[in-house]
């Protein structure tokens, strides 16, 4: 058996946490040989239903769950870490406007991002999943100095996986015969489902839909599909969630299929003209626990509009919380 790795989740007592610790202790995520430790950390008014959660993570004697410990700080929390996943976020209260939203935000992602540099494994992955999830990984990163920027990532899969979802459920397909699906931007309505260069057993996938399907009914229900799930289940995306999570890092970790393209929000390096020093949805492979930017594609005026109306909300978020960045 290998040695176990450290992963450590924050809003480990909330609703995607109920999913997700029990698939990365059945094992769905780092490999069905290697054995995990959980780090839970959770705000200090949550540790009761905290240990709830570990009770029955207990409860389900997986062979694969070597430890679980609970922290009500980060500093504590990432000790050692191989894996970050950052969940837990300030929600949106009534009357919150955005950039409250972003700038309070700013202060957990800060600490994190510095508990992460002095205490974590120095290898260790970082997935933003609590939202502004793009704008939060880009404070943590630059919070950070002793980590490369290249070690933090956001979560855009579960867009990525909706994009293919809708797309097999429109085409009569299976998602297993869908490749090439791509999300670019932030991680909000602006994002854009790309589906130029996706295909359906192997051919162009706008050879099967309607022009007007994809630009006037897929790309605005890809984008509002969070929205949506609210309204008619009362809460948020859980298990879809948790399931973009495992999907991402496990990919990250364990590298993409030979051909496959996913999608992550990762800090752009100027490819496709995005500015630099964003965190950006592209598409990638993954191969060897490196992630690299797909090249090359061909970005058409439709599309280029697209990507730069979602840069433009990465750059304008960033604007808000520049000031609290770290010079
Ligand atoms: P819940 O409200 O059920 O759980 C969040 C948990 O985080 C709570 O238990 C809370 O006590 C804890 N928490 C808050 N601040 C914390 C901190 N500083 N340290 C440790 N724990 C903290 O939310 P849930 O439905 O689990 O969603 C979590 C986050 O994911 C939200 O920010 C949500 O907006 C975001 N999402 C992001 C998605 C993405 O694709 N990037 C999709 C799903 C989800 O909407």
């Amino acid at each position: 058996m290998r040695r176990p790795v450290r992963v450590a989740v924050t809003g480990a007592a909330g609703a995607i946490s109920y999913s997700l610790l029990f698939k990365i202790a059945a094992g769905e995520m780092m490999g069905k040989d290697q054995p995990v430790i959980l780090q839970l950390v959770e705000m200090p008014q949550m540790m009761e239903k905290l240990l709830g959660v570990a009770m029955e993570l207990m409860d389900c004697a997986y062979p694969l769950l070597h430890t679980i410990t609970l922290h009500d700080n980060v500093e504590d929390g990432f000790k050692g870490a191989h894996y970050a996943l950052l969940v837990g976020a300030k929600p949106r209260g009534p009357g919150m406007e955005r950039s409250d939203l972003l700038v309070e935000n700013a202060a957990i992602f800060a600490r994190q991002g510095k508990a992460l540099n002095d205490f974590a494994n120095r290898d260790v992955k970082v997935l933003v999943v609590g939202n502004p999830a793009n704008t939060n990984a880009l404070i943590a990163s630059r919070n950070a100095p002793d980590l490369s920027p290249s070690q933090f990532t956001c979560l855009t899969r579960l867009d990525h996986n909706r994009a293919k979802g809708i797309l097999a459920n429109h085409s009569g397909a299976t998602t297993r015969d869908i490749g090439g699906i791509m999300i670019w931007g932030n991680h909000s309505t602006t994002q854009y489902p790309d589906l130029h260069q996706a295909t359906i057993i192997g051919k162009p996938a706008l050879d099967f839909v309607d022009m007007d399907w994809y630009r006037d009914e897929f790309i605005p229900k890809v984008q509002k599909r969070g929205g949506e799930i609210i309204q008619a289940r009362g809460q948020s995306s859980a298990a879809s969630a948790a399931q973009a999570v495992v999907d991402q890092m496990r990919d990250w970790v364990l590298g993409t299929e030979p051909g496959e393209i996913i999608s992550m929000g990762i800090l752009s390096d100027g490819s496709y003209g995005i500015a630099k020093g964003v965190f950006y949805s592209f598409p990638v492979r993954c191969n060897y626990g490196r992630y690299q930017i797909v090249q090359d594609i061909d970005v058409n005026e439709f599309s280029r509009q697209r990507l730069q109306a979602s840069e433009q909300e990465l750059l304008e978020e960033k604007a808000v919380i520049e000031h609290l960045l770290p010079k």
